[in-house]
């Protein structure tokens, strides 16, 4: 069986991006495949984090894994930190990593802002991130567009470690999804939808109640035409709504068009937030079942113990392989 691993930072706001992106991948796939999925708390710590809300989050974050449908009989759910290899091969890939090649990391650009005084955390993240996915012999890594040039970087650190040393690393494939990967922010269809951003209205929380999300969704940007018509180019706002109500409908974009031939924006978004609604609902009654459960904190300290169990063959062999330790 084929092992996959991804993981989530525990920032809070996971929303709709992130499920139709990624999460809804990591459902899929635990039938076939030996799946293991981690809250990235030590990547959340790249910007400063309040230690209490932090906690808090990670739990959030675990809960809705499992609310989605990651079934802890299938897959191992943990937290990154109850791990200590990942900061151990974290630094190992540092010392072969080059500076050159983070410095054109976009993410990186995207939230240093050129200061001084960004944390170097922000700088070594993408290091961090292929030390989760190589530490577990891992050969596909489901995540959103976004990360592409995250797994490209990690896939080169392990072939450069690979082609100097013995064989230490699985070379990993990303799997990115055609509809989902890259879901937009409502209020401005330019940029992806973001945990991060200001506006809650930009975006549609997991745990969002039917009336913010009727209300984000009522709001989205669209354009004047006034035509459902599915064009990212010229229509980016109609067109990330169609996406959404394409995939969570299971409707495809062209019967999409036939259907609102004649027909207004008003009519098609009272629509999708029908079916947002819909969607999402199973997703919060779960949720608030397991959240405060004992079974949620056992379920991740088992997961823990299990890729604890996985790690340390792979470190056993980096160090072997580096020549450190006894
Ligand atoms: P931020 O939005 O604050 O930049 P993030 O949501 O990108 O944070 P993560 O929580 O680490 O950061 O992302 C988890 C997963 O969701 C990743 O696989 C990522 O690629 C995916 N993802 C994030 N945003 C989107 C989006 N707008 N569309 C599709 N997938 C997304
Ligand atoms: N950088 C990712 C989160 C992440 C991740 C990983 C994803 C950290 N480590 C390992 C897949 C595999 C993001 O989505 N921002």
């Amino acid at each position: 069986m084929k092992r996959v691993f991804s993981g989530v930072q525990p920032t809070g706001n996971i929303h709709l991006g992130n499920y139709l992106g990624a999460l809804r991948q990591f459902v899929e796939l635990q039938d076939d495949h030996e799946c293991i999925y981690c809250i990235v708390d030590m990547h959340a710590i790249t910007v400063p984090q309040d230690p209490k809300v932090l906690k808090e989050h990670i739990l959030d974050v675990a809960a809705l894994y499992l609310a989605v449908g990651v079934d802890p009989k299938k897959s191992i759910v943990f937290v990154q930190s109850d791990v200590p290899g990942h900061a151990e091969l974290s630094w190992v890939l540092t010392c072969n990593s080059y500076t050159g090649e983070l410095s054109r990391m976009t993410q990186f650009k995207a939230k240093s802002h050129n200061k001084e005084s960004a944390p170097t955390g922000l700088f070594t993240y993408p290091v961090l991130m292929a030390a989760d996915i190589l530490l577990y012999a891992t050969d596909i890594v489901p995540v959103g567009n976004d990360q592409k040039q995250h797994i490209e970087l990690c896939r080169d650190i392990a072939n450069r470690i690979n082609n100097t040393r013995k064989k230490t690393f699985v070379v990993p494939d990303g799997r990115f999804l055609k509809e989902g990967a890259r879901i937009m922010a409502l209020d401005d269809p330019t940029q992806k939808m973001s945990k991060s951003a200001e506006n809650i209205h930009s975006r549609i929380s997991l745990l969002d109640d039917p009336a913010k999300i009727k209300k984000s969704i009522m709001k989205a940007t669209t354009d004047s035409e006034g035509v459902i018509r599915f064009d990212v180019e010229n229509k980016p706002g109609i067109s990330n709504l169609m996406n959404i109500y394409s995939v969570l409908a299971g409707v495809p974009l062209e019967q999409i068009e036939k259907d609102y031939e004649g027909k207004g924006y008003g009519d098609f978004k009272k629509d999708l937030v029908e079916i947002v609604v819909n969607a999402l609902a199973p997703i919060r009654e779960r949720y608030e079942e397991i959240r405060h459960s004992d079974e949620l904190i056992e379920i991740l300290k088992d997961g823990a113990v299990r890729a604890n169990a996985i790690s340390e063959k792979t470190m056993a062999r980096v160090k072997k392989n580096f020549g450190l330790g006894l």
